[in-house]
């Protein structure tokens, strides 16, 4: 259920009915690319904090969306020869449909170029400009327009060189132009009494320790407005400057609930402040320092609680575009599933850290962790109970000891589970549960129920029955993390998962172990990955339609030299049944023999008198004692089809491709 906006009436009733809010945000992604594995990250965790908030019964409110204006959104737009608005519209439905493939529930997808929005901006502007924390000035220094922000002159020292952004270490470029300051000096010893006061304002706490020695460095006003560039929001009062993007930026966490805008106050009082916000660590200052100041100016309330979360690091190193070793969410879907990928990410990425990601990984995790552990309990348990016509288990009143102890072991699991999700430390809650779905595990074996089956029913069934409790409580537990399968989970016990106004936590922990159960075999929960497909997930992160691109630079392809040829003869090659041996023409750059394993797919008269490309450099080579001296060009569909690679039309022999 996506719901874009409540109206009011509703307010009134959720107000009642609920007996807290949790609003929930995540950074708003720039409209410059598509969603990798990082924004997914990011998403994933508030869709978790969301859902683990609606089984306390909480009236949620989940936003997400895309940053759209600026200098780095204009020049990607510029880039692919689109004005900036038809850019990002091509960009946003790529957002929610991979939101939604993963299960998102977001209440909200913002955009920054939505009229609210550009209203809302332009609201705050007025307010803080009438409260005076506004100027206009000349702004002179150091700009990096990957990350939209200037480098401050400590970080800069005594330079009359571009300095590299402290942030992505990119180069700067000088800029000067006349600009509004925002008064952020002043707030440099409220900001300090805020973190003294609220020492668990941030998750990890570590991290407020770096803010504090970044405030107390002494803050300098910030310029909030542009004149180089039109692409943003209109400065109330001089539309020579546009709001500078960040500014922009974090207004929305307050537009989308109503903020500045006539008729939707009750809203924004009920939403605001957020609850919790996540953003990953490199825009920790923006958040934590700019965001709060903008705030307190404002005279609105701060947030909660930022959870910051490390990198996820493909072959050691930070996901970026430029290092090319992006990982696309949607090709893990297709192998995983997006319940697999949810759990691999929440369980093995620790959010106070970097984590690795590997497909290896994720692969150990869906067997062990969730086919092995979780998947086969529960199949276990179904095949053994229809087996001995236990469908429907009954409500079981007294447990023998190895029963109370279990059951305590499940309200202890509950207690430790719940505290570590409070606390937005998803990793360390879900080995928690672990430790718990072992235990369970080993009480059925110890107990060994099949030998029961016939001579003590009552044993039996008890045990079946303390299986199904258990199962039920981790369905819950695991329903914000894995929602699909958990609602699968819980349909062969016979019961749903429905969050409303309940706290299902509250009755998960009051639980007596009384239920009764209508067992359902359904399809296996958790399938292995196949070996076949770790293969072709592994290949195709080899090749560019993959999930983790090789990039090569400029410098690398400039020595391949590609050149067209007239195959002049072709001549199967002994004791081959793949490979032709050619004889062909480079005009000026001579005539060279090169075998091509393509007789499956050509007969001689095919390629005789045709031009194709040839890799013209690469090294002589025997193969099965005949020398190669180079390599034809193939281009090979998904079936298998080949087509020889050539010019449109016929060009000089030996013609090189550039
Ligand atoms: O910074 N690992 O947008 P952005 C984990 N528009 N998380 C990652 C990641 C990685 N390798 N890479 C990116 C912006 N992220 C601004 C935000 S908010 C008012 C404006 C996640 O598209 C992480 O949350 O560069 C990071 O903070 C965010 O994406 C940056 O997204």
């Amino acid at each position: 259920m996506h719901l874009e906006s409540y109206e009011l009436n509703r307010l009134d009733t959720m107000e009642k009915k609920h007996s807290n809010k949790f609003y929930v945000t995540t950074p708003i992604y720039y409209g410059t690319a598509k969603p990798h594995l990082g924004s997914l990250y990011s998403t994933l965790l508030a869709d978790v904090a969301a859902r683990w908030n609606k089984l306390y019964g909480h009236a949620t409110f989940f936003l997400t969306g895309t940053d759209e204006h600026g200098q780095k959104v204009a020049q990607a737009a510029e880039k692919a020869g689109q004005l900036p608005k038809a850019f990002v519209d091509k960009l946003v439905p790529d957002y929610m449909n991979m939101w939604h493939k993963y299960e998102f529930e977001y209440n909200k997808f913002i955009r920054t170029t939505d009229p609210e929005h550009i209203h809302a901006v332009q609201e705050w502007v007025k307010t803080v400009q009438k409260k005076g924390d506004i100027y206009k000035s000349v702004y002179s220094g150091w700009y990096c327009t990957p990350c939209e922000t200037y480098v401050t002159e400590t970080e800069a020292g005594p330079t009359d060189k571009a300095p590299n952004c402290s942030s992505c270490n990119r180069e700067t470029n000088y800029v000067s132009e006349e600009s509004y300051f925002f008064k952020l000096s002043a707030y440099q010893d409220r900001l300090l009494e805020f973190y003294k006061n609220n020492p668990n304002f941030m998750v990890p706490k570590e991290r407020l320790n770096e803010v504090i020695r970044f405030v107390e460095s002494g803050l300098k006003d910030l310029s909030i407005s542009r004149t180089t560039i039109s692409w943003g929001v209109p400065f109330p009062g001089d539309e020579k400057h546009i709001v500078y993007v960040w500014a922009d930026a974090l207004t929305n966490y307050i537009s989308a609930v109503g903020y500045g805008q006539k008729g939707h106050e009750n809203e924004f009082n009920f939403w605001w402040p957020a609850d919790l916000q996540i953003l990953g660590k490199d825009i920790v200052r923006f958040h934590a320092v700019y965001w709060l100041a903008f705030l307190m100016a404002a005279d609105l309330k701060l947030p909660k609680k930022l959870l910051v979360h490390g990198w996820i690091k493909v072959n050691q190193q930070k996901m970026s575009k430029s290092l090319g070793n992006v990982v696309d969410p949607e090709v893990l879907y297709d192998n995983y599933g997006a319940d697999c990928v949810r759990y691999y990410l929440t369980r093995s990425m620790a959010i106070t850290h970097d984590s690795e990601f590997s497909i290896k990984d994720l692969e150990e995790r869906i067997t062990s962790d969730l086919a092995n552990d979780l998947g086969n309990l529960l199949n276990r348990m179904l095949t053994l109970a229809f087996k001995n016509n236990l469908a429907e288990v009954p409500k079981h009143t007294v447990w023998n000891e190895a029963g109370v102890d279990l059951r305590n072991a499940c309200w202890d699991a509950i207690e430790e589970y719940e505290q570590y999700m409070n606390d937005c430390q998803y990793h360390m809650a879900l080995a928690r549960l672990w430790k718990y779905i072992n235990q369970v595990n080993s009480y059925f074996h110890a107990n060994e129920p099949w030998k029961l089956a016939k001579e003590n029913r009552a044993e039996f069934t008890e045990i079946i029955s303390a299986v199904c409790h258990s199962l039920y409580t981790i369905g819950f537990l695991l329903w914000p993390i894995m929602p699909k399968k958990m609602n699968e989970l819980m349909q062969n016990l016979g019961k749903t998962v429905q969050v409303d106004s309940h706290n299902i936590i509250d009755l998960l922990k009051d639980n007596r172990w009384d239920h009764i159960f209508h067992l359902q075999i359904t399809q296996t929960l958790f399938e292995k990955p196949e070996p076949a497909k770790k293969e072709e997930v592994m290949q195709k992160e080899k090749t560019e339609e993959s999930a983790v691109q090789n990039y090569i630079t400029i410098d690398q392809l400039m020595p391949i030299e590609l050149r067209v040829g007239t195959i002049e003869d072709c001549q199967d090659l002994p004791k081959s049944d793949k490979l032709y041996q050619l004889r062909v023409n480079f005009g000026d750059f001579g005539v060279r023999q090169i075998l091509a394993g393509v007789r499956q797919s050509f007969s001689p008269e095919q390629l005789i008198g045709k031009q194709a490309v040839f890799v013209y450099n690469l090294q002589p080579r025997k193969m099965l004692g005949t020398e190669s001296q180079g390599m034809m060009l193939i281009a090979k569909d998904s079936d298998g089809l080949l087509r020889l690679v050539a010019p449109q039309e016929r060009v000089a022999n030996g013609t090189r491709l550039s």
